[in-house]
């Protein structure tokens, strides 16, 4: 049962998309993008074929939780001939780039040095434009903020330097050359976000900050638990962390995220929010298996993160 305080709640539904009722043979269908478009909330799913590389397809909902029309060719899939797309693209991460009227896409792609960050760009999700890996490996959960700050794009990604797997961001002129990188948010020893942290879907802007939803993990006896925190950054110097949420505040509970291909995994990728009602629909891979809703409230959350607040017993998560 979900309280009724809890921060996030999950959608009666999920899954809300599976592979079983995808239209052609899938393995799982998982980790997508979310954005709204001409009026409808559109998901690009991750889709892991039966050889384990992984292509990106538009799924399309009216509500953005039921009926979804799911296309019959994927919108990118992997190009041999292109050295970083040599075993598949992955978890895609999508806003619409303000000052380019254009869609941004960010996605894992895999060269023979491991795994990178791919930028396209999109007028209409119809055809795609790619701009290639936007930094060397190894990389991955990257997201561009909407707009410039300060004249300069902004890109909040997980390298791994020395072993060590933080959340940075960097900063470019013209989406094609990256520099003054900083290390944002740091994974926490001891923590439950203590072995990595990436991040989940692009951040939201709020009057208070950029709202950032990250996952952590902690390596156990079993195998990697993916939770949910929160931050906060500055809205004028992204660089500078306003505030961190203590606790997880979602994490692998129900079956559908317990069991899977990669048990007790959630794992947030793509967010709408309702302007009106202030609702968020957050649009999670669970088990690297189906995809999943949350829903939130902006306004809950942004409350939360600045009162670093404690959950009570059966609260929040
Ligand atoms: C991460 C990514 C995700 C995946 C997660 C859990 O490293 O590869 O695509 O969902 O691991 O397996």
């Amino acid at each position: 049962m979900e309280k009724n305080n809890a921060l996030f709640k999950r959608y009666e539904g999920n899954p809300i998309i599976t592979p079983v009722k995808w239209p052609y043979l899938a393995n799982a269908t998982f980790n997508p993008g979310a954005i709204k478009h001409d009026g409808e909330t559109l998901l690009l799913v991750r889709v892991e074929d039966m050889r384990g590389f992984s292509h990106l397809t538009i799924a399309r909902s009216k509500d953005g939780k039921t009926n979804w029309r799911i296309n019959e060719e994927p919108l990118l899939k992997p190009e041999p001939s292109i050295e970083e797309e040599q075993w598949g693209l992955e978890d895609p991460r999508i806003v619409y780039l303000e000052d380019r009227q254009q869609y941004a896409i960010t996605y894992v792609s895999f060269s023979k040095g491991g795994p990178t960050v791919s930028l396209a760009l999109s007028d209409d999700f119809k055809t795609v434009e790619r701009q290639g890996a936007m930094l060397p490996p190894e990389d991955k959960d990257a997201s561009l903020l909407p707009r410039k700050i300060n004249g300069r794009y902004v890109l909040i990604h997980r390298p791994i330097i020395r072993g060590e797997a933080h959340i940075w961001i960097s900063f470019s002129p013209d989406l094609k050359y990256w520099g003054d990188h900083k290390i944002l948010i740091p994974v926490r020893p001891g923590w439950w976000d203590c072995s990595k942290v990436g991040l989940g879907p692009p951040p939201i802007e709020t009057k208070d900050g950029w709202l950032v939803i990250y996952h952590g993990i902690r390596v156990t006896a079993s195998g990697s638990l993916y939770r949910i925190g929160l931050a906060l950054l500055d809205l004028d110097e992204p660089w500078r962390v306003i505030k961190r949420s203590d606790c997880w505040v979602f994490g692998p509970r129900e079956r559908y995220e317990r069991i899977g291909d990669v048990p007790g995994v959630t794992f947030p990728t793509g967010v709408t929010v309702d302007k009106k009602s202030g609702e968020l629909h957050v649009y999670y891979g669970a088990a690297d298996s189906n995809v999943c809703l949350a829903t939130a409230k902006l306004d809950k959350l942004v409350d939360f993160i600045l009162n670093n607040k404690t959950p009570h017993k059966g609260e929040l998560c």
